[in-house]
């Protein structure tokens, strides 16, 4: 239970920063005064819509992990605060992923629930992302489905959650708000879009029978903007091919597809010396990119983001800011050293407002 109250220095801090990037709002003072009488009074303080827009924003452009923060200034933000309850939650998610989806040309939005106060925390999504498949564990001690949804998947099963059993069972939303039990949700079918799986040129790869959700919507982090916690915000964007392609898909604690493609392409598995791996992975990624294109859903390939990320990091220094930047999530997992992002180091110091991974 959060009783302690709100740190006033990490308000004032976020308040000087709106004031500075956003001089049309004029000078700090006065809302200085009143956000610090607030924090004595109640123990926390609200921010106003164009903070919490301006926040939101900043989390994103402050995300050493992501390669794809160009863009940062473009975030929609859905302002839910005065949502608290299980059932809010739930039809709110619903409706930010029709939104974001737009019928495959994707927006990268924000739903912002109500946050941590004094003796009430808010509500949380206990699901990693808003879509994701099930895996399920069978007799044998193997995975069905994916397999890193596996320890949630026997979660929502002792709850009563069945799931047709195929490998692409798309996960019920598990929310809890308050002291009861969580509310476990169903996404309708139209929330949902999803992309086949096909290659340019070979036609036996649809037999595979695999597919991918179009839209990534991480739901398990904290938005921290001025000292104020908000656990329950997710959002999204659109994929980079080879999160799908090269980790996903590929990945051997994963759905594990590489010895799957190369046989079917006939490549010599008997010797790592072959690359049949990697001769597998490019062929796989090239299926990815094509069925989201032929689809008309928006992802984007590594060698374009990596450039663009070097553009946004030109523009943050000549703005005057530090572009905090992890290495190892940067460089994408495929061709690193192909791309221009594997031949530099970064700053990274940790700045707020940030997307936290709480207890
Ligand atoms: C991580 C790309 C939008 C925040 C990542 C990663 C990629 C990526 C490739 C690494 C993921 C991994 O290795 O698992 C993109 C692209 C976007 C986008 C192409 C298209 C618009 C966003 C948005 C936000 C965001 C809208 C927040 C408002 C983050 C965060 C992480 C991340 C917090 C780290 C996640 C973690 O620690 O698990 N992004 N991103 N990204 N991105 Fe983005
Ligand atoms: N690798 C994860 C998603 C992580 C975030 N990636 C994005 N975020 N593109 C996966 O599901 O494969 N985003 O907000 O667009």
């Amino acid at each position: 239970l959060i009783e302690r109250t709100i740190d006033v220095r990490e308000a004032e801090r976020f308040i000087r920063l709106f004031h500075a990037e956003n001089p049309a709002a004029g000078p700090p003072h006065a809302r200085l005064r009143e956000v610090a009488a607030d924090i004595a009074r109640y123990g926390t303080y609200a921010h106003t819509f164009a903070e919490l827009e301006f926040g939101a924003r900043v989390a994103w452009r402050n995300s050493s992990r992501c390669i794809g923060r160009l863009y940062w200034r473009s975030l929609r933000v859905r302002d839910r605060r005065q949502v608290t309850s299980a059932e809010g939650v739930a039809i709110e998610c619903v409706e930010h992923l029709r939104e974001a989806t737009n019928g495959g040309r994707i927006r990268p939005a924000i739903t912002v629930f109500a946050p941590d106060v004094p003796g009430r925390p808010g509500p949380r999504i206990l699901n990693e992302q808003l879509i994701r498949y099930a895996g399920y564990r069978t007799a044998d001690g193997r995975v069905v489905g994916d397999p890193r949804q596996a320890d949630f998947t026997d979660l929502v099963r002792a709850s009563g959650w069945r799931g047709a059993g195929s490998r692409f069972d798309v996960l019920p939303l598990v929310v809890r708000s308050g002291r009861g039990g969580p509310l476990l949700c169903t996404l309708p079918g139209d929330a949902v879009l999803e992309v086949p799986i096909v290659h340019p040129h070979y036609p036996w790869f649809e037999e595979l029978g695999l597919r991918w959700h179009a839209v990534p919507a991480i739901s398990d982090l904290c938005l921290e903007i001025g000292g104020i916690c908000y656990p329950c915000a997710p959002f999204n964007g659109w994929y980079m091919g080879a999160e799908i392609g090269a980790r996903n898909l590929a990945d051997v604690d994963r759905y594990d597809q590489l010895p799957v493609v190369a046989a079917r392409l006939g490549l010599d598995t008997s010797t790592e010396r072959s690359l049949w791996r990697d001769h597998a992975l490019v062929e796989l990624n090239v299926a990815v990119l094509h069925s989201f294109e032929r689809a008309g859903v928006t992802m984007t390939d590594h060698h374009t983001e990596a450039r663009r990320f070097l553009t946004h990091l030109a523009r943050e220094e000549k703005a005057g800011r530090v572009c905090p930047a992890d290495w190892s999530w940067i460089v994408p997992p495929i061709s690193g050293g192909a791309t221009p992002v594997f031949h530099r180091y970064y700053d990274n110091p940790a700045l707020t407002p940030a997307f936290v991974r709480h207890k």
